[in-house]
């Protein structure tokens, strides 16, 4: 196994120029920490501790900080330096622990020559170190665990920390590079540079030196540099100015109750996304999910008064006559609703204002006196678009009806009732079909086409009645507006019944797709439909 990660690091260890990593403790802060220009990424102690609300004393279990990680690793390009505290154990947990770090694809560890459970170098004094023979077993057995010959352990001497003096730090630091460490990082807790300047200067190239200027921050970088340090660790900055956003964020929004002083200062929720990487998301969808269909739409013709229904329609269009104390317009709202067709348009005309129902777009036909459905049906495809259902607005029919209607992938699909003469209609205007096929039970997987409508058909030639049902592809919707534009000019227009529309259709060779039912829908066209419909949706057959 190769890793390009941990070449990487390996480079900026060895390599003449001085490198710096930035810290980084989750997913997040490892981004940012790349987008900034940084080659590589510390995995600081400190920062990841104090992040999940612990100390820096090993109380995160080691596997909970390599699932975290994992986390961090994926999230960027760039190689990551774990700060591996004290090996969390022997040199048999150090072997392990190399091992499911490469796996992650972790570029190297760091060790420190202390005792687990460990103690961050800025707090108490007098720091126990390790054996400095236990601490060179535990090098030899990261470095013997290792699969990817660039996978680096750096040892980091903490004598100078613990006050022991720069003869110690320098023998320490000559026994782990003996051990096989890649390289020194040397730690200093003084404000000034002296110490590790003093270290280097004794050093010399003998391996490649990591510097942690947290203390001595004020010290130009400039001056690591000239002294031929390898690599400068900025090591807590991003957790520590997350700590001050989010303390005077918190404390503001608790004092005053509100964002409004807050929103303009903290990046927007765009920039969340952004650097979440949705924009790609977004893209892989478009690559491997099935191509989104916009929701149909539906359509429904309700401009007419319905005079048969006499008082019932007097300051009512018929579509708001109540059936069982619910206009019928709101259940068949409700049946649209039940399969997903929220985007409902309604042509209105007589009495217009008593048609209102919540949700619902409105299309005014006000010559709904002197024009027919295809005249409403015009106007109101005017602003629909998509897949269309229009429907009668004085029909109830169960919803399988439509659903049935959305399979079919022709443009224009009506559902015609096969047992239309059974019991008799009590009205006589009813749209009779004649198909190229009559219903039969065994030719469900045969599409049927229709090729006459007309309230007039010999009895001999119907194989079923319209039930005011329509269903139209985005091609269909299209088609439609193309022949309603063709022939709104002529007189005939304004009283063209749907009936003859389908005719027109049929001649300009339009194939349009007939789905069988039998039963389960009702118009409402008299009284005594009125009554019947009261028990529509049962399961009995009405009609
Ligand atoms: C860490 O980042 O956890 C370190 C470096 O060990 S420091 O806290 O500066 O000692
Ligand atoms: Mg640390």
């Amino acid at each position: 196994m190769s890793s390009q990660k941990a070449k990487r690091l390996r480079e900026m260890l060895t390599g003449k120029k001085l490198s710096f990593l930035m810290e980084a403790h989750n997913g997040l802060s490892a981004k940012i920490a790349e987008e900034a220009g940084f080659e590589g990424l510390w995995g600081s102690g400190l920062s990841i501790s104090a992040s999940m609300g612990v100390r820096d004393n090993n109380e995160m279990s080691w596997t909970q900080v390599l699932d975290l990680l994992e986390f961090m690793t994926d999230a960027v390009k760039i190689p990551l330096l774990l700060d591996g505290d004290t090996g969390y154990g022997n040199f048999n947990n150090m072997r392990r622990l190399v091992q499911k770090m490469e796996a992650r694809d972790i570029a190297g560890v760091c060790i420190e020559d202390k005792l687990f459970p460990k103690t961050n170098s800025f707090i108490g004094d007098n720091q126990p170190l390790a054996d400095m023979d236990e601490f060179c077993g535990k090098i030899k057995a990261g470095k013997d665990a290792q699969s990817d010959d660039n996978f680096s352990i750096v040892a980091r001497v903490e004598a100078l920390i613990a006050g022991w003096g720069l003869a110690e730090a320098l023998k320490r630091g000559e026994a782990y590079r003996r051990a096989g460490a890649d390289a020194i990082l040397i730690h200093s807790k003084m404000s000034k540079a002296d110490e590790i300047l003093a270290f280097k200067k004794e050093w010399g190239d003998r391996s490649p030196v990591v510097i942690v200027p947290t203390k001595y921050y004020s010290t130009p970088t400039e001056v690591f540099r000239k002294a031929g340090f390898n690599v400068v660790i900025w090591a807590n900055h991003l957790m520590r100015t997350s700590m001050t956003a989010m303390q005077q964020t918190a404390q503001q929004i608790m004092k005053e109750e509100s964002l409004i002083n807050i929103e303009d200062r903290v990046v927007g929720v765009n920039e969340v996304f952004r650097i979440q990487g949705a924009k790609e998301l977004e893209e892989a969808e478009k690559r491997y999910l099935p191509a989104k269909q916009d929701p149909p739409q539906a359509l429904i013709l309700a401009a007419g008064r319905g005079k048969e229904l006499g008082v019932l329609t007097e300051d009512r269009p018929k579509a708001m006559v109540e059936i069982a104390g619910k206009p019928l317009l709101e259940r068949t709202v409700e049946t649209l609703n039940g399969i997903g067709i929220k985007d409902i348009t309604v042509v209105r005309g007589y009495k217009k204002d008593a048609l209102k129902l919540p949700s619902l777009k409105f299309v005014d036909n006000d010559e709904h006196d002197s024009t027919q459905e295809a005249f409403s049906l015009a106007m109101g495809l005017d602003k629909v678009s998509g897949q269309v259902l229009m429907a009668y607005g004085d029909v109830l029919f169960q919803k399988f009806i439509p659903m049935h209607l959305f399979e079919s992938d022709s443009d224009f699909c009506i559902a015609v009732d096969s047992e239309w003469n059974t019991p008799p209609g009590q009205n006589e205007y009813r749209d009779l079909v004649a198909c190229d096929r009559p219903f039969q039970w065994n030719q469900f997987d045969q599409k049927a086409y229709l090729q006459k409508m007309s309230t007039d058909l010999p009895k001999d030639q119907v194989h079923g009645e319209w039930i005011g049902l329509l269903k139209m592809s985005p091609s269909g919707v299209s088609q439609l507006k193309a022949i309603f534009k063709e022939i709104s000019g002529a007189e005939s227009f304004r009283k063209m019944r749907m009936a003859d529309l389908f005719k027109l259709l049929v001649e300009k060779g339009k194939k349009i797709e007939v789905v069988y039912i039998r039963g389960h829908w009702l118009d409402v066209d008299t009284m005594h439909d009125v009554v019947a419909a009261s028990n529509f949706g049962g399961s009995g057959q009405y009609r």
